[in-house]
């Protein structure tokens, strides 16, 4: 569709505008559907930027390679730029609005000759439901069209919605690579050097501005940029919660059914989670959501959570048919695939995915030609898929999605789990006493940085509070206080018993050889089902200084852990915690100045006393 055909004028003028601004050969309205899909993959076959896969084992999907510096995301080129820096708090990066819109534009000034600008209406949510929220990208990234149109809901049907006047997020997103006269990417994955990235989020007038990167969050801009940082800051304002939680659908043996989310930090197991088979016989869990939820409350006084996305951006490493096969089949056709490995029968291949590489050489993920890994595992430092490699799918196409995926009303949530990758201290599993403490809980999380975000902080622990730290639009002091007062506001309307009960959960404890004492993955199910429990009031349990811990016979032992290994595992290491409590005091509360709600102060207080032994 042309610029001209938009009947929005709001709209139009402000594309209008940014072809002014960035100079591209031509642009076009994206319409959505499969014809646009194929096209977009077929303009970056021509420019040898994606490799076919071999039709018979991957129908309909494609493999990209980015460049070495465009792997993730770059939170230390992402910004939050509110009028006043005291409102971005101090876990963002802050540029003055103006002055960063002054260095961004003179950086969008011709940025996209050579190249046709695209633009997408998207809504995050089902189209026309109460709770969606429609944005705009404006994009000259081909990649990135065809990304959005699987995890978002991308074209025609969305500017229906929006009509003549309707509100929507201006997004801008650029590689910022533009082509001289007769110039072809050639194969060469277009991006700006590092220090020319900017993700920028503008929360009073709920724009973003992306430039420099074509990767993931970076790019596709509905995901974190939209659905998280501009989300949040909507959620703080209209009493609603925008979180970085999977959602998931768990029903016992007696076919009664429950609604879990979950916040762990990147690349710390929601995706595993949310499509994870139970080993335990007669459980099932089915998948809503992986990444993003947005819940809002219901006249019933419980919460309802929505999914705003339509596929999945997942960690390609680590996924098996053991350990994932939901996610393995729902990566089977018509995905596709960034950074994985290629091998000699046109398939894609990383390590963990439970097999050697077939053949005798494979392409690894910057395109060298290397000999095909016989195991499933590469040295560190030489993968042949990068670890944060990623395949992107369809929702629809996981054999374990929910049927009320996609229902407008949402789910209504039992529990939320916090969570983060601890080798030691932080138990296997720990309810909260109550919801100031399950906030507390959550605002202390602390997780070992992983390839999800380039960083040279990666393995190391640092804290991450509600899996929100790259992701709140705002002050984090100001968040946790929204989570205070919603709980405040449902005890005041006499259902704070509606509430959903929280949990602290640990797949990542490990043993003095460095390895994991807990299996993880499908025997998580034996943890849910556990919470599932405790939410009826059942599963045994002992009040202990740090929460409600299971008793060490409460979860049944699964292979490979012992009886020491579970009470490890299921005690409190009254020590460790103690190192906890002061480093919260010490390093991390302080941090948020007077805006650290004080009710967390004496949660602080009442752990210490009651670690005091
Ligand atoms: P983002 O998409 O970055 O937000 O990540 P995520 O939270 O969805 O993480 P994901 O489920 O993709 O898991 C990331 C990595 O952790 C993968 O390599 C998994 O194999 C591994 N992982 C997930 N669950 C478990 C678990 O229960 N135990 C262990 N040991 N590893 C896990
Ligand atoms: C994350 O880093 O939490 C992701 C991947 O889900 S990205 O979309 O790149 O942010
Ligand atoms: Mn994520």
């Amino acid at each position: 569709m042309k610029v001209s055909e938009l009947k929005h004028s709001g709209l139009k003028k402000w594309v209008e505008e940014a072809i002014a601004l960035m100079s591209p050969d031509s642009a076009e309205v994206c319409e959505g559907g499969q014809a646009e899909y194929d096209r977009m993959i077929q303009i970056t076959l021509d420019q040898g930027l994606a490799t076919k896969l071999n039709g018979q084992k991957r129908p309909g999907s494609v493999l990209y390679r980015s460049d070495p510096s465009d792997v993730a995301r770059v939170e230390n080129r992402t910004y939050i730029a509110s009028e006043k820096e005291s409102d971005a708090g101090p876990t963002n990066h802050w540029v003055d609005p103006k002055e960063l819109k002054k260095t961004m534009t003179g950086l969008y000034q011709g940025c996209m000759k050579g190249r046709t600008m695209y633009i997408i209406p998207f809504s995050m949510g089902p189209v026309g439901s109460d709770i969606a929220k429609i944005g705009v990208e404006i994009t000259d990234s081909p990649y990135v069209v065809a990304n959005m149109h699987i995890m978002t809901r991308v074209g025609t049907k969305v500017l229906e919605v929006l009509g003549g006047d309707g509100p929507y997020v201006p997004s801008y997103h650029s590689v910022g690579k533009p082509l001289a006269a007769g110039e072809k990417d050639n194969g060469v994955w277009p991006c700006a050097p590092m220090d020319d990235k900017y993700i920028s989020h503008f929360p009073e007038t709920r724009e973003i501005w992306s430039y420099g990167s074509g990767y993931g969050g970076n790019a596709l801009l509905g995901k974190k940029c939209l659905a998280l940082r501009i989300a949040s800051v909507l959620a703080r304002d209209e009493g609603w919660l925008a979180e970085h939680m999977l959602i998931l659908k768990i029903t016992n043996p007696k076919g009664e059914s429950k609604y879990i989310t979950g916040a762990f930090p990147s690349a710390c197991g929601k995706t595993n989670l949310a499509m994870l088979i139970p080993t335990l016989p007669g459980w099932k869990v089915e998948t809503v959501g992986d990444d993003i939820a947005w819940m809002k409350f219901g006249d019933d006084g419980r919460l309802y959570a929505i999914n705003p996305e339509a596929g999945f951006f997942g960690v390609a490493p680590g996924t098996n048919d053991e350990s994932n096969r939901n996610a393995m089949v729902s990566a089977s056709k018509n995905t596709i695939f960034t950074n994985c490995g290629l091998t000699e029968d046109g398939d894609i291949w990383w390590e963990g995915i439970g097999y050697g590489a077939p053949g005798k050489e494979i392409i690894d993920w910057k395109g060298n030609r290397r000999p095909s890994p016989q195991k499933d595992k590469s040295p560190k430092g030489e993968e042949i898929a990068h670890p944060n490699a990623r395949f992107t799918a369809p929702a629809k196409q996981c054999p374990c999605i929910a049927k009320e995926w996609e229902d407008p009303k949402g789910v209504p949530i039992s529990a939320f789990l916090f969570g983060g990758r601890r080798p030691k201290t932080i138990p296997l599993v720990n309810q909260s006493k109550g919801w100031i403490h399950g906030v507390f809980m959550g605002s202390i999380v602390g997780s070992e940085v992983t390839a999800a975000v380039i960083s040279d902080q990666v393995g190391q622990v640092r804290r991450d509070p509600f899996a929100m730290l790259p992701f709140c639009g705002y002050h984090m002091g100001d968040y946790f206080a929204h989570w205070i007062r919603l709980g405040k506001k449902a005890e005041a309307a006499g259902k704070a018993d509606k509430l959903p009960k929280i949990f602290f959960v640990n797949w990542f404890r490990k043993n003095a050889d460095d390895k994991f004492i807990w299996p993880g993955y499908g025997e998580n199910s034996r943890v849910l089902a556990w919470i599932f429990d405790r939410c009826d009031g059942g599963g045994k349990a002992v009040d202990t200084p740090i929460g409600w811990l299971p008793t060490p016979d409460a979860i049944e032992r699964p292979d490979g852990v012992s009886e020491a290994d579970m009470a490890e595992i299921t005690a409190v290491d009254i020590e460790g915690w103690k190192k906890e409590i002061a480093d919260v005091r010490k390093n991390h509360y302080p941090k948020f100045g007077d805006k650290l709600p004080k009710e967390l102060y004496d949660e602080l207080d009442a752990i210490e006393k009651r670690l005091d032994v």
